[in-house]
């Protein structure tokens, strides 16, 4: 069987969960739940990024204990995941035990290798994204993500040798042994690894005192970057001495925004070819939205609260409308309109209103039995190759797409046939037709699955299939002419009129 380990990005817990942070995990749960429906045996991987300065003075703001704020917050994503119907395997927090063994193990072997080294940092350091930034970065001396003046910090600190990753990097690159998409972002990090000169990271703080202890030196905290990104190993149980690996490794994808490419690209290889071990099969960077032509951000006060919209269109209605936007790897602008006309025409308009209006046509008799039908068949055909090669190239929007050509043709089925006609004059072909749209409903099942897999059950409910459909197989379920379709029933609305 083939396995399939995927992992998102883990969360800041300082904040809540936003549309943004959503964006990669809707999109990671799509595909997970697309690997585990063509039978692939999957590991997902989610969790929450917990350490570092940003956290401790949250904390404090508010009157807590770090750890207290991490766990009420961490809840919090546990719960937004939940809303979502997050199929993950794993939540890992970076103040897991485990994961802090793995840190503290990794470390060890990285310094014993003679990679990491004592020395001094100076530097512009933005306190929001908790990094350094060269001179050349800043915007007027601010960061370029949060508008704040970054502050001089000097320390001591420990680095790790990232400059001698520099050339085998870029020659994996190169020859395609580290695969980075889209192309965009493969060239961002190619251009940054052909004209800058890679420094040396500084991999500890002195200042910091929320983080895991860097293990031969108490006086200092390991980066908050090295230890989030660790959690790709700790939450499969990895640790570099324990001659049994797990059988996850490696990642077949890790899906990030485009906003921490470099960690990914850059420190990420480096920290596991100093491991010995081998490279995730790819990274993938999607794009960003800004909301009705602006970035997201609290200062302009237009931040969406992804369980707010699920109040408004249902959290599923959510998952299908956001992927299809914008294709995935592009920026995209996102606004209230923009989701209220794709609920009406795709959702509404769409598939719900087909669903019922083929349910209470197929409600006049109680038995169709199962017929061949050249050209609806070749239609359902070539709708799942388009999906199944759009899902297999994180094109979303473009799965959805073909779907929605489904619907349209099925719509179009009906105003031709008119079987409100048939049922009086040709009850043969009356059932036939229904058979047809029927059968059309089920693959619809199928085909929204992963985005929707609520409402894919409430399909095969009232198709009377329900269980029986969801345990066969892929390559079973995506043939024309399963089943005779008996004792239907209408069922609530799929989507109402808001
Ligand atoms: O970056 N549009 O966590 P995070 C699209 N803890 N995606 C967006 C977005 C937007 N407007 N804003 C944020 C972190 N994202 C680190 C990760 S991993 C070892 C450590 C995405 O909570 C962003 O690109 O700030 C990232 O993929 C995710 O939200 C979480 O961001």
């Amino acid at each position: 069987m083939n396995k399939f380990y995927i992992t998102t990005p883990i969360y800041y817990v300082n904040a809540k969960p936003h549309l943004g942070g959503v964006y990669t995990t809707l999109a990671a749960d799509v595909l997970a739940r697309w690997h585990r429906m063509k039978g692939e045996k999957v590991f997902f991987l989610i969790g929450t990024d917990e350490h570092g300065e940003k956290i401790a003075k949250k904390a404090e703001e508010q009157k807590m204990t770090p750890q207290q704020l991490c766990d009420q917050n961490a809840a919090r994503y546990e719960q937004a995941w939940d809303t979502f119907s997050i199929s993950y395997d794993r939540f890992i927090r970076t103040t897991d035990p485990e994961h802090e063994k793995t840190v503290t193990d990794v470390m060890k072997d990285i310094y014993n290798k003679k990679l990491i080294y004592k020395g001094t940092y100076h530097g512009l350091y933005c306190v929001d994204c908790e990094r350094y930034y060269t001179a050349k970065e800043l915007v007027d001396g601010c960061c370029p993500l949060h508008q704040k003046k970054a502050v001089v910090l000097s320390e001591k600190c420990y680095f790790f040798k990232l400059s001698a990753f520099q050339r085998p990097l870029l020659k994996m690159i190169l020859k395609n042994e580290w695969i980075i998409e889209p192309e965009e972002r493969r060239n961002e990090v190619l251009g940054f690894l052909k004209n800058e000169k890679l420094e040396d990271l500084a991999i500890s703080r002195e200042k910091v005192k929320w983080g895991i202890p860097v293990p031969w030196d108490n006086s200092q905290t390991i980066y908050v970057w090295i230890d989030a990104l660790l959690n790709y190993l700790s939450g499969i149980n990895w640790h570099p001495n324990e001659e049994k690996r797990p059988e996850q490794w490696p990642p077949d994808i890790q899906l990030i925004g485009k906003d921490i490419l470099k960690f990914h690209t850059i420190i990420w290889p480096a920290m596991l070819l100093s491991l010995g071990i081998p490279l995730p099969k790819k990274i993938y960077a999607h794009g960003f939205f800004t909301v009705e032509g602006q970035k997201m951000s609290k200062s302009l006060g237009n931040i969406i609260d992804p369980e707010e919209l699920a109040v408004t269109f249902g959290a599923e209605a959510l998952r299908w409308m956001i992927l299809s936007l914008f294709p995935f790897g592009q920026d995209g602008d996102i606004s209230q309109t923009k989701f209220y006309d794709k609920y009406n025409a795709e959702l509404s308009n769409g598939l719900g209103n087909f669903h019922r209006r083929v349910l209470t046509l197929a409600a006049k008799k109680d038995i169709y039995p199962l017929h061949e039908a050249d050209d609806f068949k070749r239609k359902i055909k070539s709708v799942w190759e388009k999906y199944e090669t759009s899902l297999d190239h994180l094109k979303f929007e473009s799965a959805l797409t073909s779907i929605n050509d489904l619907i349209g043709f099925c719509d179009k089925y009906i105003n031709q046939k008119e079987p409100w006609k048939l049922f009086k004059k040709d009850i043969a072909e009356y059932q036939k037709v229904l058979y047809n749209l029927l059968e059309g409903l089920r693959h619809l099942g199928w085909l929204i699955q992963p985005f929707m897999p609520e409402k894919s059950n409430q399909i095969f409910a009232s198709l009377g299939l329900d269980n029986l459909e969801k345990e066969k197989p892929l390559t079973k379920g995506k043939q024309w002419g399963q089943t005779e379709f008996k004792k239907t029933i209408i069922g609530e609305i799929l989507f109402p009129r808001l």
